[in-house]
């Protein structure tokens, strides 16, 4: 079945590590795939903007069927292989809600965790201000304390929707080990970074890991004094 798929991707693109990480979970190795550059612009080639208007990855065909949106590839995947490798979605009504509201959530970490992270390289010199890398990186400050109160709340050794790991951890966890990467300061999110810790080690995740953060160290730390 895996034979099937093609996964258009670039390394250390959190929308792209979803799903993979949910291909892996649902047992479907073996999905042919491309790895592009983003330096090299490649996601804007024709070849890419021929599927994907937006020019952006991921891009995911099955068979005849093209999705490019992470979010609806994670949801295509898990509905399509429900009873194959690990149950993302829960059946039982609260347990459902509250991956849903989670995974959903996790666009608005994204959204605040790219503002401050791509700041510079969004705006020119002499349009920076001061005063709105602080506000930005308030309000990533307070988003980021609120993941950390969730994971207090459901106790040590939890995943983000409860005791199994769901399609809300396929969400949350690149955008965590994005912001580790960018040099997110450990010691004041300890519930994040022992959810980090944990999540990591799980066989999708290192299986799919960004290969070019395997092979270089972490050179950014713009998210340090958040
Ligand atoms: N909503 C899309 C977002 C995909 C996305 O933003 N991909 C980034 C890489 S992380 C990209 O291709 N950026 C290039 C661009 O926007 O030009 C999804 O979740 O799949």
């Amino acid at each position: 079945m895996a034979e099937s798929m093609f996964l258009i991707w670039g390394s250390g693109s959190p929308p792209c590590w979803r799903v993979m990480i949910a291909l892996e979970e649902k047992k479907l190795q073996g999905y042919k795939r491309q790895l592009l550059s983003f330096e090299k612009m490649d996601h804007k080639s024709s070849e890419v903007l021929a599927v994907n208007p937006r020019g952006q990855l991921p891009c995911f065909r099955h068979g005849d069927t093209i999705l490019n949106e992470s979010f609806g590839v994670c949801l295509y995947l898990e509905n399509q292989f429900k009873s194959q490798g690990t149950q993302l979605i829960p059946d039982t009504g609260n347990e459902q809600a509250l991956v849903y509201q989670r995974m959903h959530e996790v666009l608005t970490l994204q959204e605040k965790l790219a503002v401050v992270t791509f700041y510079d390289w969004k705006f020119p010199e002499n349009e920076r201000h001061d005063s709105a890398v602080e506000r930005n990186k308030k309000a990533l400050k307070e988003e980021l304390m609120l993941w950390e109160r969730y994971l207090e709340k459901l106790g040590p050794g939890s995943y983000i929707a409860g005791k199994n790991f769901t399609m809300a951890d396929v969400m949350l966890f690149p955008q965590v080990a994005f912001a580790v990467r960018f040099g997110l300061s450990t010691d004041k999110y300890p519930k994040l970074m022992e959810y980090y810790m944990k999540v990591k080690e799980r066989p999708s995740i290192q299986a799919s890991w960004p290969p070019h953060w395997k092979e270089s160290p972490p050179t950014m730390d713009v998210l340090k004094d958040v």
